[in-house]
């Protein structure tokens, strides 16, 4: 979906940059086609309006100081990344981080890709797996870390009874096993939906270790189904808190 919401935009500004003038006509056949691509990637229409109407306007009103089309190319690409955001600057330092998400959207492929992130930035992580409900979680964890040369716990050297007492149990002797390495990340289970004992999960360990980062895996195709999840999350956390 991201795909091609990529294609048809580098498609757009191709147009932009091969149109003989930039006037009314010009700035109208743009914004069409900017609104089909958001609209297929499944944007939410009130955006996709405000975009339309902000790069319309500003197209034709902004004074220039370059030429016309470079200007409607600045334009587009600012509307754009402010309605998809910069994104968030994930910092350089000690800290833990605790993966969430439904089930099969990537949490413990994110896990071994953070970590390689980390480890190429000079600082040493480690990896726990705190999914102790899918069998071969904890295998197919510990071949993504021994691919990359990461550590990687969960909870094998601990005594049955503790072992039992589930993820509380494992993250918490995880972080202390780790103490030593800088970036601790903790993989979850995932659920199928944001159930109750998820979020109980969250709460638990963010009480116990107190991760600085929160990460919600979504799959790139979920569309506007991203915001509810995230804000549905948000807000019960937070009332939880
Ligand atoms: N195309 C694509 N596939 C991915 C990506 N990340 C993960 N996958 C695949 O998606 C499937 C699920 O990935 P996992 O990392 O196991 O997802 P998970 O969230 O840990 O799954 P559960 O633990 O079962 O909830 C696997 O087959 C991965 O190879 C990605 O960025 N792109
Ligand atoms: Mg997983």
């Amino acid at each position: 979906m991201l795909d091609k919401l990529s294609s048809s935009l580098k498609e757009t500004i191709r147009k932009i940059a091969k149109a003989k003038r930039i006037d009314k006509q010009t700035v109208d056949e743009i914004v069409r086609d900017i609104q089909r691509a958001l609209i297929q990637a499944d944007v939410k229409i009130a955006l996709v309006k405000e975009i339309s109407s902000r790069i319309r306007e500003r197209s034709l009103k902004e004074k220039l100081v370059l030429n016309p089309r470079e200007h409607v190319i600045k334009v587009v690409y600012e509307e754009l990344i402010n309605i998809i955001g910069r994104g968030v600057e994930v910092p350089l330092a000690a800290q833990k981080i605790m993966m969430v998400g439904l089930h099969g959207t990537g949490k413990t492929s994110s896990c071994a890709k953070l970590a390689r992130y980390y480890q190429k930035k000079g600082l040493k992580p480690a990896v726990i797996c705190a999914d102790v409900y899918r069998p071969a979680a904890a295998e197919q964890l510990r071949q993504l870390c021994e691919k990359i040369g990461v550590p990687f716990y969960d909870g094998a050297n601990l005594p049955l009874p503790e072992r039992e007492k589930g993820v509380m149990g494992i993250v918490n002797a995880g972080v202390k096993e780790f103490e030593k390495y800088d970036v601790k990340i903790i993989d979850t289970a995932g659920r199928h939906a944001l159930e109750k004992d998820m979020i109980k999960e969250i709460e638990d360990i963010k009480k116990a270790i107190n991760p600085e980062q929160r990460f919600l895996v979504l799959d790139a195709s979920i569309g506007q189904q991203a915001s509810v999840q995230a804000h549905a999350l948000t807000m019960q956390l937070e009332s939880q808190a």
